[in-house]
């Protein structure tokens, strides 16, 4: 596989490939990548993905915001509050503007500076137990640290928790969410494998790295972000919290399916085949028809899928997205040509693949002019067809 977000030109396009092979451990139940590129190649001063984009996700993280940070904590003038993995402010603008003290870190450059232009305080560090020293030197201890959509990407976790021990004040809670293991399995949305996703989070897991850290999974709350994530709330040991009930609930429904055996990823396995088979089999089924048929959105997940299913030019002819750091490029591997959504229009589509199904809500409310024009969704996710919602 390339890396997921080298959206770069043609010219550009790196020949560096690893290998994405998943594993499951027994012992501390983890679902992880076995080989991880270097953090330093998928994170760096020109990373192309930007929070803000998604008005979901804007309302989601405002939501969050106010969920876990009560009034009590945000009056209180010695509350600090740290989120790893600020991107372009997005989560941190919310406290910002209840006039909290705060502190984002992430080590993109570029999503640093939008942070910054928002008026949010960050900077550009990839969190580690050594930053977290600098920032104590700096900053009070945090009664809530965030991070969403991070954790999975941190390589080293042990180091990375180190951290969190030092920077997390003594009744403070660390609150963080992943895209979830279970759901990955249920949906096989295999399109969540790729070099950032180091792994892939359960309740199950996450008690365990937390016991071994000396910090204890409290609570365990579903979201519907990114195709079904997981919001877990953690606290210092010694401060003697028991998981919640909901989190016991969701412990059950994860043996009940079998994450703590080695069939249930057997199977997972088995299903991604299947998927890849009959999406290529449609999408053969379209060319032979003279069908156009066109890509929405160049996720990260798109990229996954595309050099799994050994999908190129032949297949999808080009890619229409927002960002316009990607508009011009090319797809990592597959080098389908990555352009913005007016030009998508002027070529007039049959169909088109919803890469980003994680917001298909907010894509075909945005986008109903196409439908009503005719052009057909295809998905991929939970199973490959059309989207019939209109
Ligand atoms: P989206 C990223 O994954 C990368 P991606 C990262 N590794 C991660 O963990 C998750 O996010 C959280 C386009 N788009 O959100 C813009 C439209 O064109 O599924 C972006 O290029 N129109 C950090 O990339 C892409 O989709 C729209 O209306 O898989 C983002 O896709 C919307 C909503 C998105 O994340």
């Amino acid at each position: 596989m390339p890396i997921a977000n080298a959206f770069v030109e043609q010219n550009l396009q790196s020949d560096y490939r690893f290998n994405l092979v998943a594993g499951y451990c027994p012992s501390c139940h983890m679902f992880q990548l076995l080989e991880q590129p270097n953090p330093d190649q998928m994170f760096h001063e020109s990373y192309p993905f930007f929070t803000g984009l998604s008005s979901t996700m804007r309302a989601h993280f405002k939501e969050m915001s106010e969920d876990h940070i009560p009034d009590a904590v945000s009056r209180n003038e010695e509350s600090f509050i740290i989120e790893i993995g600020c991107n372009d402010g997005t989560f941190l603008q919310n406290v910002m503007d209840r006039g909290m003290n705060h502190l984002g870190v992430d080590p993109s450059k570029n999503v640093v500076e939008k942070a910054k232009e928002k008026g949010v305080n960050a900077i550009d560090e990839f969190y580690s137990f050594e930053v977290s020293k600098k920032i104590s030197e700096r900053y009070p201890s945090a009664i809530r640290i965030f991070a969403s959509n991070v954790i999975c990407h941190i390589p080293d976790l042990h180091d990375f928790l180190r951290g969190i021990k030092h920077n997390l004040a003594l009744e403070g809670e660390f609150i963080f969410e992943e895209p979830y293991l279970l759901s990955m399995l249920k949906k096989i949305s295999y399109d969540q494998l790729y070099d950032e996703h180091v792994y892939m989070f359960s309740l199950m897991s996450i008690q365990k790295l937390a016991e071994m850290h000396n910090l204890v999974l409290a609570d365990a709350i579903p979201q519907e972000t990114h195709g079904g994530s997981m919001r877990y709330v953690l606290k210092h040991a010694d401060q003697s919290e028991k998981l919640s009930q909901r989190g016991l609930d969701l412990l059950n429904e994860e043996i009940k399916f079998g994450l703590d055996k080695l069939d249930s990823y057997q199977t997972f396995a088995l299903n991604c085949e299947n998927r890849k088979r009959e999406l290529v089999a449609l999408l053969k089924k379209l060319k032979d028809g003279n069908k156009v048929v066109g890509g929405y959105a160049a996720t990260s997940k798109s990229t996954t899928v595309l050099n799994y299913c050994g999908i190129g030019k032949d297949l999808i002819s080009f890619i229409s997205d927002s960002t316009p750091e990607k508009i011009g490029t090319v797809a990592p591997g597959s080098y389908i040509p990555i352009i913005s959504h007016e030009a998508m229009k002027t070529l007039k589509p049959d169909y088109l693949v919803l890469f980003a199904w994680n917001h298909e809500k907010e894509i075909l409310n945005k986008e109903q002019i196409l439908t009503k024009n005719g052009i057909k969704w295809i998905k991929f996710v939970p199973e490959v067809g059309f989207i019939h919602e209109q």
